[in-house]
């Protein structure tokens, strides 16, 4: 049985990556933080399961890092743990680039401290924004890097510090520059998640209106259950190399925030440009026609902003067997929005109950 270390176990990618890894009979364990609200959601599922590890350590705490990698001796580190969130990294640089670009030198060290360079093979989470500010359509592994934001800045250091331990110590650490993937699972505040979950709140009466940042902004968008295959695929090669993984298909967010609106019945019209762009329901549900469900705000814009992100697959398809279209754009949003369709209809349920609840408890009728 093989054992699997897994960094930002929690996150979405983790929870996939821990399912996929059990399911091939693996030995898993993860790494959490403390939080004031425990509450994983992602792997509640998972917790209890024979083979289902978890250990408190930080990827900002070199000793905690150095402490489970040497008592979980794994064959395979998985570093996913990060600071994920672009926008955020602009207000929280430093911390940013402690966890994303000197944390990803903590787990290799903490690798070779436990004697287990010979051994352990690493995959490190790299990203499609070192692609940045582009200046290549579409990229490829040879596509020159141009970081944007202190997020790839923190990454584009956590992809040349893995690939100078490949060369100067023959580690088998490799990075797959994914490109961005979504699910159910995805954190609330990225753009399509955020999309989804606002179309399910306002087609079920719980939100008025949806704000968002650049509309006009490119991503090639797949499915995460569908990458952290790729993961352990590319540990899998017989030499270490670094791997684009996407779909080969490009969308903006307004087509994104067009999908996902039109699976909940709700058809929109985008009137007007930039700042001044807006989201008009043109038919769906009588109280919605004629309604501004979308607008532009400028809370939503980055200082420096990556708008034109478009992977080529070619060596993934050729060397890893990846089927790129797997899960289609359409499928995805669908996925997305009848997930979240269930979701906003249990919380709806839950505030109604709490509502007649107290008004009950108000009126002596419930004690
Ligand atoms: P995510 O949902 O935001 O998960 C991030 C994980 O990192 C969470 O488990 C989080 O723990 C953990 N983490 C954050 N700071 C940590 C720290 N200091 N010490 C230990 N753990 C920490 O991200 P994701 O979408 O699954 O992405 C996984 C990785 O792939 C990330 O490195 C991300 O940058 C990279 N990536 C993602 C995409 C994408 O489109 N999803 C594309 C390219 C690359 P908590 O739950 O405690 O916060
Ligand atoms: O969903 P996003 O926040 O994802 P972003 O910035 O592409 O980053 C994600 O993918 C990367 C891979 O390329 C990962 F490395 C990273 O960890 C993360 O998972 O934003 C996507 C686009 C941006 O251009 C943004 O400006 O959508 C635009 N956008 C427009 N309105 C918005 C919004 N983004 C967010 N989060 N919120 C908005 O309201």
């Amino acid at each position: 049985m093989k054992t699997a270390l897994i960094t930002g176990v929690t996150g979405q990618d983790g929870s996939f990556l821990s399912e996929f890894l059990l399911e091939k009979g693996y030995d898993v364990h993860g790494i959490i933080r403390r939080s004031s609200v425990d509450f994983r959601e992602r792997i509640a599922h998972l917790e209890g399961r024979p083979h289902f590890h978890l250990h408190y350590a930080d990827l900002s705490d070199s000793m905690s890092i150095v402490k489970v990698v040497s008592s979980v001796r794994p064959d395979e580190i998985y570093n996913l743990a990060a600071q994920s969130h672009v926008q955020v990294s602009f207000d929280s640089p430093e911390f940013t680039a402690d966890v994303d670009a000197t944390g990803v030198l903590r787990v290799l060290e903490a690798v070779r401290a436990a004697g287990l360079a010979g051994t352990c093979r690493i995959y490190q989470a790299s990203t499609s924004e070192l692609y940045g500010k582009v200046e290549e359509v579409p990229q490829n592994e040879n596509t020159p890097f141009h970081p944007y934001s202190p997020y790839a800045v923190a990454k584009l250091y956590g992809f040349w510090i893995v690939k100078e331990y490949r060369e100067a110590y023959d580690m088998f650490c490799c990075s797959g520059i994914l490109f961005n993937h979504e699910s159910e699972r995805r954190g609330e505040t990225f753009v399509t998640r955020k999309i989804t979950l606002a179309a399910a709140r306002i087609v079920q009466g719980l939100q008025e209106k949806l704000y968002l940042g650049n509309l006009s902004s490119l991503r090639d968008w797949g499915y995460a259950k569908d990458y952290v295959e790729c993961m352990w695929l590319i540990l899998q090669q017989e030499t270490p190399e670094d791997f684009v993984i996407a779909t080969g298909v490009q969308h903006s967010v307004r087509e994104f925030a067009y999908l996902a609106f039109k699976e909940v019945g709700i058809e929109l019209k985008f009137e007007g440009e930039g700042a001044d762009e807006k989201g008009v329901c043109v038919s769906g549900p009588d109280n919605l026609v004629g309604k501004i469900l979308i607008e532009v705000s400028p809370d939503f814009y980055r200082p420096t902003d990556v708008v034109n992100l478009w992977g080529d697959p070619t060596k993934a398809k050729a060397k890893l067997g990846w089927n790129p279209g797997k899960t289609t754009f359409e499928q995805l949003v669908k996925i997305m929005v009848q997930h979240d369709m269930a979701k906003v209809a249990g919380e709806g349920a839950a505030a109604k109950v709490r509502t007649n609840l107290a008004e009950y408890l108000e009126k002596g009728i419930v004690k």
